[in-house]
């Protein structure tokens, strides 16, 4: 008997099909951020990352051009098991011939080159317009600006972006979810908390005035507590995000970074999938704040799958990383954050959900803490292992010499 097969009997045990769950799993698109790559940096412009968001280390090798960062996702996409979709932010146009385009006057051709690439791999792709590291983010402000020019500026950038997001649908064939995410805030106690996000939300209905196909793009917007230097308030609030997700029927985007540090994300996901037809969430991990540190195979990432899992919403939620780590080889940081949130899924798909839920229902809370902690040394490793390996991705530790190749031949080079 393999070990596999030895795990796959005491699942079934417990009413656990692994097959099932491994085939499930396989079919699970993780929209992988390409900008974990590159340390947020992009193509489009030399401005420093701002936002409130930050990169530290400086790790030699990192991607700078769109082949280096191409070839960097294909290694650590042979290391990473499952299906995968790629993430994209609006500062990774690719322009060529010399030729250059604000970020308001960005086309479909811009990311001609992604395209090709997605397809070739049978990729569909996700879309996030850049509303930072830029000139006109002035004050920290850009959608919510008080500056017309600003504002304006911001919304052509929203309309452009759109436009983008249906082109990616269109040409891959898969929906594209398009993420909103401003860094607009203060340092501050502000003078005037209603006004910002009054002009944010006119913003949003500009940007959402124009046609676009809802079966195709998934509009979510994503919403946030701080940033660095916007530590007294934010625009794009939870309560804001949730408010505006209602008013327009667009999708909602938990980033589990962005909370008060007692507040989990896991406890959010039903009451969201109770008033909302999909969801969307950033999985990352914030240590002490909205660090974006890599995905471990944590408490908190499982208790997420758990909730997505249990409640039978794998098809209701877009799931994507976001996280960037410049302190570590990049590519091993994708690989390392992307395995997680399989294995955290994997985790959930070999958890007997129903069985648990009755126990809750007649009140055993009891066996429910005893169950919850018997299966935590349940043979997981072994499914895991046969699921690496029918992905045709390497097994345990082994994939960690692949990036130590690829540090040796390429990323050293550079
Ligand atoms: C920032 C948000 C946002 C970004 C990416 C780069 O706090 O999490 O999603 O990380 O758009
Ligand atoms: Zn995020």
């Amino acid at each position: 008997m393999t070990r596999y097969e030895y795990a796959k009997d005491m699942y079934a045990k417990i009413g656990i099909d692994t097959e099932a769950a491994i085939e499930k799993l396989s079919a699970l698109p993780i929209s992988m951020h390409c900008w974990q790559g590159d340390d947020v940096v992009g193509f489009d412009s030399k401005e420093a990352l701002s936002g409130g968001i930050q990169t530290t280390g400086n790790y030699p090798g990192k991607a700078t051009t769109p082949d280096e960062l191409m070839a960097d996702i294909d290694k650590a996409c042979s290391l990473i098991p499952g299906k995968k979709k790629l993430n994209l932010h609006a500062s990774y146009a690719i322009f060529e011939n010399g030729e250059f385009a604000d970020r308001d006057a960005i086309e479909p051709k811009h990311f001609a080159k992604w395209v090709a690439y997605a397809k070739e791999r049978n990729m569909g792709i996700d879309f996030n317009p850049t509303f930072f590291s830029h000139p006109m983010v002035k004050d920290n402000l850009t959608l919510s600006s008080p500056d017309e020019e600003v504002r304006a500026f911001w919304v052509r950038h929203g309309k452009a972006c759109l436009k983008i997001a249906e082109y990616f649908a269109q040409e891959t064939g898969v929906p594209c979810v398009m993420n909103i995410w401003i860094p607009d805030g203060y340092k501050d106690i502000p003078a005037d908390r209603f006004a910002p996000r009054a002009r944010f939300k006119k913003s949003l209905d500009e940007i959402l005035s124009i046609d676009y196909d809802k079966e195709k793009v998934y509009i979510t917007l994503e919403s946030k507590v701080f940033g660095i230097g916007l530590e007294s308030y934010t625009v794009g609030s939870a309560e804001f995000s949730l408010s505006y997700v209602n008013y327009k029927g667009i999708t909602p985007l938990m980033d589990n970074g962005h909370y008060h540090p007692t507040e989990v994300v896991s406890d959010k996901i039903s009451s969201l999938l109770l008033f909302n037809e999909k969801i969307a969430l950033h999985v990352t991990r914030g240590v002490r704040w909205d660090s974006d540190h890599v995905v471990i195979f944590d408490d908190e990432t499982k208790e997420i799958a758990k909730e997505i899992v249990a409640h039978d919403a794998l098809d209701r939620v877009f799931i994507a990383t976001d996280y960037f780590d410049a302190s570590i080889n990049r590519v091993a940081a994708w690989v390392i954050g992307l395995r997680n949130v399989q294995k955290a899924m994997l985790t959930a798909l070999l958890t007997p959900h129903a069985a648990l839920a009755a126990l809750q229902d007649s009140a055993n809370t009891t066996k429910i803490l005893a169950t919850q902690e018997e299966l935590k040394t349940y043979p997981f490793g072994d499914v895991w292992n046969e699921y690496c390996s029918r992905c045709g991705v390497p097994v345990g530790e082994s994939w960690f010499e692949e990036i130590e190749k690829y540090e040796a031949e390429v990323l050293s080079k550079r």
